[in-house]
């Protein structure tokens, strides 16, 4: 049988069929493929990055189906200043978002995308943000001059043929989303490893429900289907239709009964998530039965049900994942999820064909090839501090290949959530773990918490940055109506999750963490899990319910009572710090912040 042409549409849906003329005619690629998310497809594109030089494959036998990328220098992170929400009206945009009026910016993109994949293949990726018909995905559909976005995407979301049927089914409203990298090429021109342009606009309209994105070809700037749709469109979306589209992991709790008990949690950067979201309980916990399954590591879009309970489904297929830190100790289970067909992008290439990053093992490689392609020792590292790989090197990997996924993570009706966990890396005042006193109390713990900067931009280390339910720069919308959204979602359900703060980073006053993390999270879990299901005591303090030492489960683990008494210690003058924090956040957003906010606030004041 003769092989249909890629350039052969694969829907008959005319409103798509006309955007994508349409989009052609604008950008005048050399050539039009309509992706159909087959294996061969993928093998196709992968060998030709390979011929290109954008792709080195990695030893086979070591790193079965993986690949290697290294970006452009200049196009290493997503680019927070060059992100914009183009509402109709500023105000709808709030203060913590960029503003361009829309009809200006669609003005300027124009001009940018005219001519920009010339020379180039414009790929018409269909995606599916959720397991493919669940009543609560959403469908997009990319078009790319990246061939590096197509196969990242295969990895991350749903794509190709399934999607375009339910496209052709007309029953969901498609969100289109253009992406280029901003480097056409002149007839006979020579092509780079990692094209990309030094001027970048991530663009979103919330109206119209459109992304345009231009001059990057790395992680969240160009797989639109993730922070852009997933969360900042998704954000607006479920703010008028009665759901969350949150920045949160979702994992399930397996008790010595069998029951399963799914909580899911918000992190600003730097904290864990990808640990926390596949952690392994202790031997101690393991023996007596607990198991923690893990359902998604970034996104979770949440939905009342019928019976009046919220039900999350993560959106993504796979892991886009901070390789540095990762290892067979802090994440085996990252480790086994990334062993085979897995992306990696501007991690060090070692003498053998494998892959290796800060944190991978104790012993560094003897030499490697560094995220630039210059030669690496650890001996270059000890006199320059040169990394060989970027910080935010990256591994693109299946999510079914992680050995806790759970039962339900596909589950297109989501899984109960009981439990919503905010977090933040605090070297004093947050204690382990706190527990809100009712839903109102805990958006404001939500709308209040922050992290202190690690490896931020000189003298700001230390420093707490205010991050509400680490949506600072993943909500649509302006902050203060995020907050109203969130307080009104109590009244669409009956059972409203309990509310909970962790942190694990506190430090004794010799700069020590206090508490060990990682697996002896699961103690804290545990509190969490038996508290929501009215199982487990605490005592009453001004800021919420914490958990006496004898209320923790220490089987396996020699933590004396004094340090737990001086990890969940409540200090009167660093609370009153916290509250003015609190404060200088609210002013920002005073016009448009609910009144419960306020109250909340005055509340814990009396309280204190
Ligand atoms: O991911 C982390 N978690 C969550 C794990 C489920 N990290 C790494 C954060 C950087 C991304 C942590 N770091 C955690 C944690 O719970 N806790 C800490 C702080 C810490 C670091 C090292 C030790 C202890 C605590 N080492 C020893 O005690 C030997
Ligand atoms: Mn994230």
């Amino acid at each position: 049988m003769k092989k249909r042409p890629h350039s052969t549409p694969l829907a008959t849906n005319k409103h798509l069929l006309r955007w994508v003329e349409k989009m052609a005619d604008l950008c005048k690629p050399a050539a039009i493929h309509w992706v159909d998310g087959s294996k061969e497809e993928f093998d196709a594109l992968c060998a030709q990055m390979v011929a290109a030089g954008t792709f080195t494959q990695l030893n086979q036998k070591l790193w079965p189906g993986c690949f290697y990328a290294r970006s452009d220098p200049t196009d290493v992170a997503r680019v927070e200043e060059r992100t914009f929400i183009c509402s109709l009206s500023k105000d709808a945009a709030g203060p913590t978002n960029n503003w361009v009026n829309p009809f200006d910016m669609r003005k300027k993109l124009r001009g940018l995308f005219d001519g920009c994949m010339a020379g180039r293949t414009m790929y018409v990726l269909p995606f599916s943000m959720g397991p493919i018909g669940s009543p609560m995905s959403q469908i997009g559909v990319e078009l790319t001059d990246s061939p590096y976005v197509v196969v990242n995407m295969r990895i991350m979301a749903r794509i190709g043929l399934p999607v375009f049927k339910e496209i052709d089914k007309a029953e969901k409203r498609v969100v289109p989303c253009l992406h280029t990298v901003g480097a056409p090429l002149q007839p006979g021109q020579a092509d780079v490893p990692w094209p990309c342009n030094p001027e970048k606009y991530i663009v979103h309209f919330p109206e119209t429900r459109e992304i345009w994105s231009y001059g990057s070809g790395y992680g969240g700037n160009a797989l639109l289907g993730k922070k852009c749709f997933a969360l900042r469109i998704a954000s607006n979306m479920a703010r008028d239709e009665g759901w969350m589209a949150e920045h949160m992991l979702i994992l399930g709790v397996e008790d010595p009964r069998g029951e399963k008990t799914y909580v899911a949690a918000a992190f600003p950067s730097a904290c864990g998530k990808t640990n926390f979201a596949m952690m392994i309980p202790p031997a101690s916990f393991q023996r007596k039965g607990w198991k923690v399954w893990t359902v998604g590591d970034d996104i979770a879009w949440i939905k009342p049900d019928a019976d009046g309970r919220l039900h999350a489904i993560n959106p993504e297929a796979g892991f886009f994942g901070v390789a540095p830190g990762t290892s067979a100790k802090t994440n085996p289970n990252a480790m086994a999820a990334l062993a085979k067909n897995t992306i990696f992008t501007n991690v060090a290439l070692t003498p053998e064909g494998g892959v290796w990053w800060e944190g991978m093992t104790d012993e560094p490689p003897a030499r490697c090839l560094d995220w630039q392609g210059r030669e690496w020792t650890p001996e270059v590292a000890r006199t320059t501090g040169a990394k060989a790989a970027h910080p935010n090197a990256r591994f693109t990997a299946p999510a079914s290949q992680c050995p806790t996924i759970d039962p339900d993570w596909e589950n297109p009706g989501g899984v109960p959530i009981s439990a919503i966990i905010f977090g933040g890396r605090r070297a004093t005042t947050m204690p382990l773990v706190y527990q809100a006193f009712n839903w109102s109390t805990g958006v404001y713990m939500g709308a209040t918490m922050g992290s202190e900067m690690t490896a931020a931009a000189a003298g700001t280390i230390g420093k707490v940055r205010r991050d509400p339910m680490a949506m600072l720069p993943f909500c649509g919308y302006h902050m203060g109506d995020y907050f109203r959204h969130w307080i009104k979602m109590q009244r669409r359900i009956k059972e409203t999750p309990r509310v909970f703060h962790v942190n694990w980073f506190r430090k004794a006053a010799d700069g020590s963490f206090l508490w060990p993390g990682f697996s002896e999270n699961m103690r804290v879990l545990k509190w969490i899990v038996d508290r929501a299901r009215g199982r487990a005591l605490g005592r009453e303090t001004p800021i919420g319910w914490v958990p006496r030492y004898e209320d923790i489960d220490w089987t396996g683990l020699d933590y004396p009572r004094e340090r737990f008494e001086e990890l969940q210690h409540f200090d009167h003058n660093l609370w009153r710090a916290e509250l003015m924090g609190h404060e200088e956040l609210f002013l920002d957003l005073h016009d448009h912040l609910p009144k419960e906010m306020i109250y909340e606030r005055e509340l814990l004041i009396c309280r204190m």
